[in-house]
C-alpha cells in the first residue's frame, strides 16, 4: 500500500466520521471502528467510491478487551502499517451530581473513555513501535482541562485522557511515536444525545443561541497536526466556539 494509514476509533459519527471523511479526501487508507456495524459499512461505501481509498472495518465494543485484542491481532499485515491512530470513541452518560450520579453511567465512561483507549493503545502501540512510525491522537476535551457543574466523572475521564497523552508522549517520543492531544469544546454531534440516554429534545437544547463547532472543525485541526513536517509535534490543541471561553460557561443570544 502506498497510502498512508489512520485507524480511527469511534467513527461512525461525529468527530470520528467527520476525520475519517477529511482523512479520506487526504488520500489515507482507513481503519475504522465502532459498535454500529450498518453505520461502518455505509461509510466504507461512500468515503471508497468518492475517494478511491481502500477502507476496513472493524465493528467491536471498545469496553471489551478481548474483542479489541482479537480485532487489531486479525488485521492484515499490510494494514498493520499504521500512521496515525486517532483515540476517538469516547461518550458522556448523565449530567448529576456525584451525591445523585448513576453508578452505572460512571463505569460506562470510565470503561469506554480511559480503559477503551488503553486496550486500544496497548494493543497498537506495539505495532507502531515495530513500524519504528506512527502519531497517536488522543480526543481529550476542555472537560480534561477544567471541570464543571455535574461534569465530575466525565471531566475526571477526560482529565485522565490529558494524564495519558502527556505519559504517552514522554515514553513514546524516542521510537520516534508523536502523540497528541485535541480538546474541544461544545461540538454539536451525537454527543449530548448519548449524553442525556436518547433525549433529543433536550440535547438540542445544549447547542441553542450561539455558535457550536462543527464535527469538521475537530477534523481539520486534526489534519493539521498530522500533515507537519517529521520534526514537529504538536503537543495540544484547546478548539472552543467563540462564544463558550471556559468549560460551563456559553454566551448564548
Ligand atoms: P458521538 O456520539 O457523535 O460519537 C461517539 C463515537 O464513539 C461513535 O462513533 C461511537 O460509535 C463511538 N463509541 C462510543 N462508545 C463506544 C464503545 N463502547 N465501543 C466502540 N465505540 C464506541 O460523539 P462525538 O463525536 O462528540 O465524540 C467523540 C469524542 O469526542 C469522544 O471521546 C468525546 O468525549 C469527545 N468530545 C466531544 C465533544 C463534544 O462536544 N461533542 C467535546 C470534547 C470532546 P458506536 O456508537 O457505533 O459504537
Ligand atoms: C465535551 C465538551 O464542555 O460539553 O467534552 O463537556 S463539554
Amino acid at each position: 500500500m502506498n497510502k498512508k494509514i489512520a485507524y480511527i476509533t469511534g467513527a461512525t459519527s461525529g468527530i470520528g466520521k467527520a476525520t475519517a471523511q477529511k482523512l479520506a479526501s487526504e488520500g489515507f487508507n482507513l481503519i475504522i471502528t465502532g459498535r454500529r456495524e450498518d453505520r461502518l459499512e455505509a461509510i466504507k461505501t461512500q468515503l471508497s467510491s468518492d475517494f478511491g481509498i481502500d477502507v476496513l472495518t472493524q465493528n467491536y465494543d471498545i469496553t471489551k478487551r478481548k474483542e479489541v485484542e482479537a480485532s487489531i491481532h486479525s488485521l492484515p499485515s499490510e494494514w498493520k502499517q499504521i500512521d496515525v491512530l486517532l483515540n476517538n470513541a469516547g461518550l458522556a452518560s448523565g449530567l448529576n451530581t456525584i451525591y445523585e450520579g448513576d453508578i452505572d453511567d460512571w463505569e460506562k465512561m470510565i470503561d469506554t473513555n480511559i480503559k477503551g483507549l488503553l486496550y486500544v493503545t496497548r494493543t497498537l502501540a506495539p505495532i507502531m513501535i515495530t513500524n519504528n512510525k506512527g502519531h497517536i491522537v488522543n480526543i481529550g476535551s476542555i472537560a480534561g482541562k477544567e471541570v464543571y457543574a455535574n461534569g465530575n466523572v466525565y471531566c475526571s475521564t477526560k482529565f485522565a485522557v490529558d494524564a495519558l497523552s502527556k505519559a504517552m508522549r514522554l515514553e513514546f517520543s524516542k521510537f520516534p511515536i508523536k502523540v497528541t492531544s485535541i480538546n474541544p469544546g461544545a461540538v454539536e454531534t451525537e454527543f449530548s444525545i448519548v449524553r442525556f440516554h436518547g433525549d433529543e429534545e433536550r440535547a438540542k437544547t445544549v447547542y441553542e443561541g450561539y455558535d457550536n463547532l462543527v464535527p469538521e472543525d475537530i477534523a481539520d485541526a486534526i489534519w493539521y497536526v498530522v500533515s507537519r513536517p517529521a520534526r514537529v509535534n504538536i503537543n495540544e490543541m484547546i478548539v472552543m466556539p467563540t462564544a463558550q471561553p471556559m468549560a460551563g460557561v456559553i454566551n448564548r443570544k
